[in-house]
């Protein structure tokens, strides 16, 4: 599949763009069945801390118990081709996948974050592929603060504290804390340059996970989302440290840790256990 030099264009530099009907209705129907029986079987990392809050949302990553699955199903994708050309990178390398569930249209806005806060990324070639397979206006969207995939490397959301998506995660002062996003648009809309887009079923987000980037509410008009995210990295992708202060995420992360054990800072980000698609 071709992408236009506007999306590309779009991607490098505001780190995110839509790629429309990107997936057609036999690789939509994989990718539901597989989100389908991750949700049913959730893996280790399966993230519990939002329940019982505003933000109640099943979120799991990078569950074991699909890899063998998802690695099936990424060869039956258009992806590898497309981070191709939105990277330029000759190579591409599928990591793992996220899932995100918000029913009931009761689920507020998810913390604003960057994924390098506890995944341990550097470099320009990363990206996610975010697949909802519903309808998502606009106003319900994943939402990216345009540009900051090259800007601050911020301090995680512990994704904990629904009156405070700011909590920072690593907690050190190595990073700074995130901005309240939330709070600076209700007091000034133009405060923060967002750009998220409308999808329909086969459209597909593509962003760059070191965005500043936040997934919408759910509410009556739309109160399901199901988000299935897959994400990959190519040739200029590199392992960062991560602050060592919080156990859980420190270092490594708490993916795939021990082949992360065996890599040092700056070195090319490269397993075995990770796929090669291109
Ligand atoms: O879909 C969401 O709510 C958040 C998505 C996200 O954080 C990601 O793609 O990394
Ligand atoms: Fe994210």
């Amino acid at each position: 599949m071709k992408v236009t030099d506007e999306q590309t264009r779009q991607f490098r530099e505001d780190g995110i763009t839509v790629v429309r009907n990107c997936l057609n209705e036999a690789q939509l129907a994989a990718c539901y069945e597989t989100f389908t029986w991750n949700v049913a079987n959730p893996g280790p990392y399966h993230f519990r801390a939002l329940e019982g809050t505003s933000l109640a949302t099943h979120i799991d990553n990078a569950n074991p118990h699909s890899k063998a699955k998802l690695d099936a199903l990424v060869q039956t994708l258009p992806f590898a081709g497309i981070f191709q050309q939105l990277w330029g990178s000759e190579h591409v390398w599928y990591f793992a996948e996220e899932v995100f569930v918000k029913e009931g249209g009761n689920s507020g806005r998810g913390p604003f974050h960057q994924d390098t806060a506890n995944l341990p990324w550097a470099g320009p070639h990363w990206g996610n592929a975010w697949i909802s397979f519903q309808h998502i206006p606009k106003a319900n969207s994943l939402e990216v603060v345009r540009g900051s995939w090259a800007g601050i490397e911020y301090d995680g959301s512990t994704f904990a504290n629904a009156d405070d998506p700011t909590e920072p995660l690593h907690n050190d002062g190595v990073l700074p804390r995130l901005p309240h996003i939330d709070r600076d648009l209700a007091a000034n809309p133009d405060s923060w340059d967002l750009v998220s887009y409308e999808v329909n079923p086969g459209d597909v987000v593509f962003l760059h996970p070191r965005s500043v980037h936040g997934g919408a509410q759910v509410d009556a008009a739309t109160p399901d989302r199901h988000t299935l995210v897959l994400r990959f990295f190519g040739d200029e992708s590199r392992f960062r440290e991560l602050p060592t202060s919080n156990p859980r995420y420190a270092r490594n992360g708490v993916l795939f840790a021990d082949e992360m054990s065996k890599l040092n800072e700056g070195d090319l980000f490269r397993s075995p256990i990770f796929q090669q698609v291109a």
